[in-house]
């Protein structure tokens, strides 16, 4: 089974993107099975219908009514339960019979990448499905050249933390108005600072040693842009997965 697990910030638009994309898939490669699995114990309505849902397991809704705890605390402590039962959760994933997986993650994306609850995963994961993992930068206009860095810098972060290639796709594109921010976004993976107006200072030298130190990671820069809720790009979108899958393809 091929699985992509989708990252990205609090309202990146994880969600969105599970529900579009996997939507996309199954039409595409019908009558392959394409099938959803969310991994937020939070979320309270869900635009797709998971076909294996942690909140069967844990929920953060039961954990703040039972312990008393308010919305971080239990989000935290739902974390923790799933590290702890982590061999149903994998089970159950794992016995899931679809051709392609889409798997959601917790809203608040440290609970996930930040804890042992991510990387415990994706290991666990790996044993049994092809997985990659894509993350969704969320970009509206207004954002700055430290919003883009900082961004980049998160997906791979994440690479490492996790141990899956994670190919960085730039989210809510049809809100952009003419803005080249994937332009940007590219030459920050890649390490390439000329042309990047950072705007003079110390704040600014410092960034533009991030975007070198960015350069030493060896890992996709093609920077797809998407609308999760509009579904554009998504065959450019598989083809990059589908690299990751077979391991056959050039990324740079
Ligand atoms: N305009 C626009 N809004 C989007 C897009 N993707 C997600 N959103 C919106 O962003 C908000 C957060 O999306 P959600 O999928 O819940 O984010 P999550 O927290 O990462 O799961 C919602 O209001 C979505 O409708 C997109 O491609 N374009
Ligand atoms: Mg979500």
């Amino acid at each position: 089974m091929d699985a992509a697990i989708v990252l990205g910030t609090a309202g990146s638009g994880k969600t969105t993107f599970t529900a579009s994309y996997s939507e996309w898939l199954r039409r595409r490669f019908m009558p392959l099975r394409s099938c959803t699995a969310n991994l937020d114990p939070g979320v309270l309505s869900l635009p797709y219908r998971p076909d294996y849902d942690v909140r069967e397991l844990v929920s953060v809704e039961e954990i703040m009514r039972g312990e008393g705890l308010g919305p971080n605390g239990a989000l935290v402590r739902a974390a923790e339960i799933m590290v702890d039962r982590m061999d149903e959760i994998v089970g159950s994933i794992c016995s899931l019979n679809c051709d392609h997986l889409v798997i959601d993650t917790p809203g608040q994306m440290e609970i996930f990448a930040f804890r042992p609850l991510g990387r415990v995963l994706c290991e666990r994961l790996s044993s049994c499905l092809n997985l990659a993992a894509v993350f969704l930068g969320d970009y509206e206009p207004g954002r700055e050249l430290e919003d883009v860095v900082t961004s980049a810098l998160l997906a791979k972060i994440l690479e490492l933390k996790l141990g899956v290639t994670v190919i960085p796709l730039l989210n809510k594109v049809d809100i952009w108005r003419g803005e080249t921010v994937d332009e940007i976004w590219e030459k920050v993976l890649r390490g390439d600072v000329s042309g990047i107006d950072a705007g003079g200072g110390t704040l600014s030298d410092a960034l533009l040693e991030l975007v070198r130190a960015i350069s030493s990671f060896k890992s996709p820069v093609r920077v797809v842009t998407i609308s999760a809720k509009e579904g554009t790009n998504y065959q450019e979108v598989f083809d990059l997965l589908s690299e990751v899958w077979c391991s056959c393809g050039d990324m740079t």
